[in-house]
């Protein structure tokens, strides 16, 4: 399958720890698709620190549980804690937007990730790389969401990446 994820941090070296991420996930399989990297203002929580956000898709032999479980340990291996906290600042967060055309709900995973359409930090990345994917629950274009999107805060492409 093609599995589409968003990698995202805004504590430490967010450039190089994103580089890094995206490299450990690898083991998943091989890299289709990559956006630029974005300079994000944090959508839901208050900080002074911006998030660094890219987007990445891979084609995998794995199940979406089993990307879901490297997702989970490459986070840790850089330096992720968990502090309960739903929204806050974070050295690496990998979340998985698509995989293919499933719907998956289960208590673990929840694919397309649900609130991907309110934030320009996903659509934004996801515009650039797959404009023309309609996304299979609300079956509008990437580019349509984007353009539809709510969500005012800054997603920028970062010229030198
Ligand atoms: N992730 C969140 C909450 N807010 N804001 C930005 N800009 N980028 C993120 O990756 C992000 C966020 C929850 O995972
Ligand atoms: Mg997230
Ligand atoms: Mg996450």
């Amino acid at each position: 399958m093609r599995v589409t994820l968003i990698f995202g941090g805004n504590q430490g070296d967010r450039k190089a720890l994103i580089n890094e991420a995206i490299k450990e996930m690898s083991d998943i399989g091989k890299i289709e698709l990559c956006s630029s990297l974005y300079e994000t203002a944090p959508w839901g929580f208050e900080s002074s620190n911006s998030f660094y956000n890219q987007v990445v898709t891979y084609t995998t032999d794995l199940s979406p549980e089993s990307v879901l479980d490297k997702c989970q340990e490459v986070e840790k291996k850089l330096g992720r804690v968990r502090s309960g906290a739903q929204f806050c600042s974070r050295t690496m967060d990998i979340d998985i937007l698509f995989c293919d055309t499933q719907i998956i709900n289960t208590p673990r995973l929840t694919v397309p990730h649900p609130r991907m359409a309110l934030r320009n930090f996903v659509l934004a990345p996801l515009n650039e790389i797959m404009p023309d994917f309609v996304h299979p629950v609300t079956h509008k274009t990437i580019s349509e969401l984007f353009t539809e999107s709510p969500d005012t805060l800054k997603a920028e492409k970062q010229l030198i990446p």
